[in-house]
C-alpha cells in the first residue's frame, strides 16, 4: 500500500517534469497527509531520486536513478502505445514465459514485461540463454499485429534492424546481424532475439518478441563457455550505459519502425537489414539436412530466407541450418 503511493507520488512529478507541485496539492491528490508526502520523499531519495524543494513551492524532480523499474522508465518515455502498460520484475523465470501467460489473458497490444534477473531465460530450441544478472536488458513485448501468420518471421528480421539502429543511435557503436537473429559486435554476440506467435490458420492472435541485450556485464559475469564467443556494450565501448535510457530509446525507435513496417511493408526493413548483414559477400560454409557446402552471403528473401550463392554461383534460400560463419 505504502508502495503504491509512493509510485503514485513519483508518477505524478515525473508527468510535471519542469514544475513545482506544492505538498498541499500533492497531500490532497494522493490522499495521504503533508507529513507523510515528505517521509515518502525521503525515502524516494534513499533510492537515488533527487528533488528540489522549496518552502511555499512544493517539490520538483530532478534526477531519477539508474534503475530499471516501470516508474524510471516511463518518466521520459516518447511512445503511445508501445510500453503504455510496463510490468516490471525484480527477478521472474523468464519474461518470455510472463509474457505468453499475460497475452492467453488478454494483455493489450504493446505490453512490455521486463526483469532485472531471470532465472531461466531461454533462446530458441529451448537453448539457455543466460541472464540472471541484471546487468543486461531482458525483455519481452506483446503485439497483436494485422499480418498474416506467415509474415510473422518478418518480424525477427524488423526487431534485430530496430535493436541495430536504436542501440547504434545511443551508444555509437558499431553492430551488425547474422542471419537470422543474433546481433554481433565485433564478431560476439551481443543481443538474442525470440519471436514466439499464438495463431491460427488466418490470423495472428498475439506475438511475443523477446530479447536480451548484454549491456553493462564484465566478461567474468559470463559462464566460462561462451566467454569466447559474447561480448557486452560495456566491454566493447570500454562504459557503462543507462539500461533506462536505452530501453527508452529502443521503444521510441521500435514504436516508428513499426508503424512503418505496418504502412510500407518489407522492403525498406530488408534494405536496412542489407546494410547491416555479417558477412555480407563473404563464405561461409553451410550444412542442411540435404548437403553441405561453401557459399558466399547475398542477402535475405522475403520471407526472410538467407540467399547465399554456391561455389558454382548457384543462388540457393536458406531456410534452417547448421552455418558455420
Ligand atoms: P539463441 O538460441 O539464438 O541463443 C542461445 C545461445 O546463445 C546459447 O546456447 C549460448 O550459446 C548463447 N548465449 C546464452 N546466453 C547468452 C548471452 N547472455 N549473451 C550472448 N550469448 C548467449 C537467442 O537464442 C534468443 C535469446 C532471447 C533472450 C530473451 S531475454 C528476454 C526473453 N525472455 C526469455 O526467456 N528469452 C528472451
Amino acid at each position: 500500500m505504502v508502495h503504491k503511493k509512493r509510485h503514485e507520488l513519483i508518477a505524478i512529478l515525473a508527468e510535471n517534469e519542469h514544475q513545482f507541485i506544492s505538498g498541499q496539492a500533492l497531500s490532497e491528490q494522493l490522499d495521504i497527509s503533508r507529513t507523510a508526502i515528505w517521509k515518502h520523499i525521503n525515502e524516494l531519495k534513499k533510492d537515488g531520486y533527487q528533488f528540489e524543494s522549496a518552502p511555499k513551492k512544493g517539490y520538483r524532480l530532478l534526477a531519477k536513478p539508474d534503475q530499471l523499474n516501470e516508474t524510471t522508465i516511463k518518466w521520459g518515455l516518447e511512445t503511445e502505445w508501445l510500453g503504455k502498460s510496463i510490468i516490471f520484475k525484480e527477478k521472474v523465470d523468464s519474461t518470455q514465459d510472463l509474457a505468453h501467460s499475460l497475452a492467453r489473458k488478454g494483455a493489450e497490444h504493446g505490453t512490455i514485461i521486463l526483469a532485472d534477473r531471470q532465472l531461466a531465460g531461454r533462446g530458441r530450441m529451448e537453448r539457455p540463454w543466460v541472464s540472471d544478472d541484471s546487468g543486461g536488458i531482458w525483455m519481452s513485448i506483446i503485439l497483436r499485429p494485422a499480418i498474416p501468420p506467415h509474415q510473422a518471421s518478418q518480424m525477427t528480421l524488423f526487431v534485430a534492424v530496430t535493436l541495430v539502429e536504436a542501440l547504434e543511435q545511443a551508444t555509437g557503436q558499431s553492430i551488425q546481424i547474422k542471419w537470422p537473429n543474433d546481433l554481433f559486435i565485433n564478431g560476439k554476440k551481443i543481443t538474442g532475439i525470440l519471436t514466439e506467435m499464438q495463431a491460427e490458420l488466418e490470423a495472428i492472435q498475439y506475438l511475443i518478441i523477446g530479447f536480451g541485450i548484454n549491456v553493462n556485464q564484465g566478461i567474468d559475469q559470463f559462464p566460462k563457455e561462451i566467454r569466447e564467443k559474447v561480448t557486452s556494450l560495456k566491454i566493447a565501448s570500454g562504459q557503462e550505459w543507462s539500461r533506462t535510457n536505452l530501453v527508452q530509446t529502443i521503444l521510441r525507435e521500435f514504436e516508428k519502425a513499426y508503424q512503418l513496417y505496418i504502412d510500407s511493408g518489407f522492403e525498406a526493413i530488408k534494405q536496412k537489414w542489407m546494410a547491416h548483414a555479417y558477412k555480407l559477400h563473404e563464405k561461409i560454409f553451410i550444412k542442411t539436412t540435404q548437403a553441405s557446402f561453401s557459399a558466399t552471403v547475398q542477402g535475405i528473401s522475403n520471407e526472410g530466407a538467407l540467399i547465399v550463392k554456391d561455389e558454382e554461383n548457384v543462388e540457393k534460400l536458406i531456410y534452417s541450418a547448421e552455418i558455420n560463419w
